[in-house]
């Protein structure tokens, strides 16, 4: 038996609201909306117009009921097509998801600065032979950075002129014997130390000054120390930086601490002492690289060594100007710019 009209009708409607919902999750983008639009709504082969086209063959009786099932899948259709326009408009919100599987990203973690790694090459030389690592403060009294170390009042280094003074008292220290007679007054000897560290003087930056740089000392103390320990220790650790064949000399000086007092030059690196006009060495074929002598009586008097029964030598070597001389660099600024293309020559190696 046929089914009656209506019934045949809505089954058809039912059907067609069905297989919508089935199209609208499939389409994937504008084109595909465009054609499920052209599908439904045509105006000439549209499921909809052909439906609306059986709608006009059906009995009288049945056209209320059919009309609005037929108005109603219309409706919905729009509907659909309109809430499908907005979702493929809007961009899709970015995924929260992350992949495990994607490369991690890559963080700079820093190294250390070139002077550093200068300065560890410098400790390890004294820690072979048995040297203590000290510091101490930077920001020191009067008395810690002249006075104990013998500098006679009058002495230029004590000028506001070539010292950063905080107050009548307190300065930055401009070397780092200050820890020497820190560590003095403490303990008594032996003693063999060296103090690496910051040291501070009041000058304009040029390509040979800083205000800031860094400083080596050295110290040992005990009963029996002569001049022939500090040239046999000073001559291995020189060999020990620059090279066995290095050429070492030196020559008489004079600190306010130290007596007698020797500063030690080193062959000029730059020129192999063959260029009467070098740069670095003057023309001379020498380089000073520290200074040095015998601690000065009055100095033990001061930390209550006595002079009669210890005797000791000491040291002190600028860092960046050794550094410079030995990697050729001619300006000292280049350190404390923090240009990483310069920063990263030193760990090519
Ligand atoms: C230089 C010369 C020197 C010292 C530093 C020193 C320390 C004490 C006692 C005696 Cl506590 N001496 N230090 C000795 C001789 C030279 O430095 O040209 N430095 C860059």
């Amino acid at each position: 038996m046929p089914l009656p009209d209506l019934q045949k009708f809505r089954t058809t409607v039912d059907a067609y609201r069905a297989k919508l919902a089935d199209e609208c999750a499939a389409v994937r983008d504008v084109q595909g909306l465009e054609d499920l639009r052209n599908r439904y709504l045509s105006r000439k082969r549209g499921f909809i117009t052909l439906l609306f086209e059986e709608f006009k063959n059906l009995e009288a009786a049945d056209k209320p009921a059919a009309g609005q099932l037929l108005n109603g899948l219309k409706l919905e259709v729009q509907e659909k097509l309109t809430g499908l326009e907005e979702r493929l408009r809007t961009p899709a919100p970015a995924k929260a998801e992350i992949d495990p599987t994607l490369p991690g990203e890559r963080r700079p973690w820093g190294a250390a600065h070139p002077l550093r790694l200068f300065q560890r090459e410098i400790e390890t030389i004294f820690l072979e032979m048995g040297f203590g690592i000290e510091d101490g403060p930077e920001i020191e009294t009067d008395y810690y950075n002249f006075e104990a170390l013998n500098f006679p009042p009058q002495h230029p280094a004590r000028d506001d002129w070539d010292t950063l003074y905080i107050n009548d008292n307190l300065l930055l220290r401009t070397h780092t014997s200050p820890v020497q007679i820190r560590v003095m007054e403490k303990r008594k000897p032996p003693i063999r130390i060296i103090i690496p560290g910051k040291v501070y003087r009041r000058e304009t930056p040029d390509p040979t000054h800083a205000a800031m740089f860094f400083q080596v000392e050295g110290l040992v103390v005990d009963k029996g120390i002569s001049f022939a320990h500090l040239k046999g220790t000073l001559e291995h650790f020189l060999k020990r930086l620059f090279g066995e064949k290095i050429k070492i000399r030196f020559r008489p000086s004079f600190f306010p601490f130290t007596e007698p007092s020797a500063e030690v030059d080193i062959e000029c690196l730059a020129c192999g002492q063959k260029d009467p006009g070098c740069r670095v060495c003057g023309g001379t074929g020498w380089k000073e690289i520290l200074g040095s002598g015998m601690v000065d009586p009055q100095v033990f008097k001061n930390v209550n060594i006595d002079p009669e029964q210890f005797s000791g030598w000491a040291f002190g070597m600028g860092i960046d100007r050794i550094a410079m001389f030995a990697y050729g660099i001619p300006d000292i600024r280049f350190f404390y710019e923090n240009d990483l293309r310069f920063n990263r020559q030193f760990h090519l190696k």
